[in-house]
């Protein structure tokens, strides 16, 4: 596979998406340009908005640190899923007729047990819960979105890992025919297939999850059905979507933004307000449909959760 040049690099930077996602929520809110609105308006409007119907059974998150969840909407319509195209607004449109049934999930490298799965009976096996989560992208803007899905240690359980096993690797379907950027051969934007990794005890962490729906219903192509990978205190890039393999290794696995700009984009990417970017800060972070910004929070707020994993590590050089 051949090493895109940083030169070519898609713009992927705070200021960017600024106005982008103003222009979000004005379309939203179908409003001129200088209106602001309550966020008490807002939440009014998103309950009126159409949702598709349920078709998951799960436990509900009692959403304890009161979240104000972002809306189908939002979550569905602004996307990074550079297998369809770099243009957040245009993967809804490009990705309507992706095929997501069936869908086989292959786990294997360094495990007892091999599996080949079924991901839609899968889904019907798994005990699903909702799980309330703050999603930070690279980028500098964040949703609160209400995933359905299992934990990751599940499925691990179930492949039985060699203790030899040091960590996971996952990675997105590779098809051209689906997906437009991967048929673009050496002008593609990224290596295809996206790869992502994390080491066994994130993996096995409790708040990792496999996301297989949002909102009461199965995950739509935008946001990586049938099935993706959710991490919340890292970047958004660890998320990888349309997950067909799953691979134990005892060597850490490369990831996709790494390779592609490695001064930029670490292997740990945990979201940390005092490590900026080289070319720009993350101290800060927009919520989608919100105008003013944010602080962004040490591990996305989780740190209470995580932060022993990454004991006596230096988080600006394993960033
Ligand atoms: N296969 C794949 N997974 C991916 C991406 C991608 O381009 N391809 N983008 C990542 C990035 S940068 C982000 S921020 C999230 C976006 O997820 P969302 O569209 O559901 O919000 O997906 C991540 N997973
Ligand atoms: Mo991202």
């Amino acid at each position: 596979m051949q090493r895109k040049r940083y030169e070519n690099r898609p713009p992927r930077e705070a200021d960017v998406t600024e106005e982008a996602l103003f222009d979000e929520r004005r379309k939203f809110l179908k409003l001129g340009a200088a209106t602001l609105v309550s966020t008490a308006a807002v939440l009014e409007l998103a309950a009126k908005e159409q949702l598709p119907a349920a078709n998951l059974d799960y436990a509900k998150d009692p959403n304890a640190g009161n979240l104000e969840l972002n809306t189908y909407e939002q979550i569905t319509s602004y996307n990074n899923f550079y297998e369809f195209t770099t243009s957040k607004e245009g993967v809804k449109p490009l990705s309507k007729r992706f095929k997501s049934e069936p869908w086989k999930l292959t786990v294997d490298g360094m495990v007892e047990q091999p599996l080949e799965l079924d991901v839609w009976k899968l889904m019907k096996q798994m005990p699903l819960e909702e799980r309330i989560y703050r999603f930070r992208c690279v980028e500098g803007w964040s949703m609160v979105v209400p995933w359905i899905g299992f934990e990751l240690s599940r499925l691990i359980a179930m492949a039985k890992p060699l203790s030899s096993a040091k960590y996971v690797r996952f990675e997105t379907l590779y098809d051209p025919a689906q997906f437009p950027d991967q048929g673009r051969g050496f002008l593609a934007t990224l290596d295809y297939p996206y790869v992502e990794g994390l080491r066994m005890d994130e993996a096995m962490h409790p708040l990792t999850l496999m996301a297989v729906g949002l909102y009461g219903h199965t995950l739509p192509p935008q946001n990586g059905a049938p099935i993706r990978l959710v991490v919340p205190w890292k970047y958004g890039f660890k998320s990888i979507k349309s997950v067909v393999r799953i691979t134990f290794t005892d060597t850490q696995p490369q990831n996709t933004w790494n390779i592609y700009a490695p001064r930029e984009y670490g292997f740990y990417a945990n979201v940390n307000p005092g490590v900026d970017h080289p070319r720009w800060s993350q101290a800060r972070e927009r919520v989608l449909g919100h105008f003013f910004k944010q602080p962004t929070q040490l591990f996305n707020g989780y740190a209470k959760e995580v932060a022993h994993l990454y004991k006596g590590m230096d988080l600006r050089k394993q960033f």
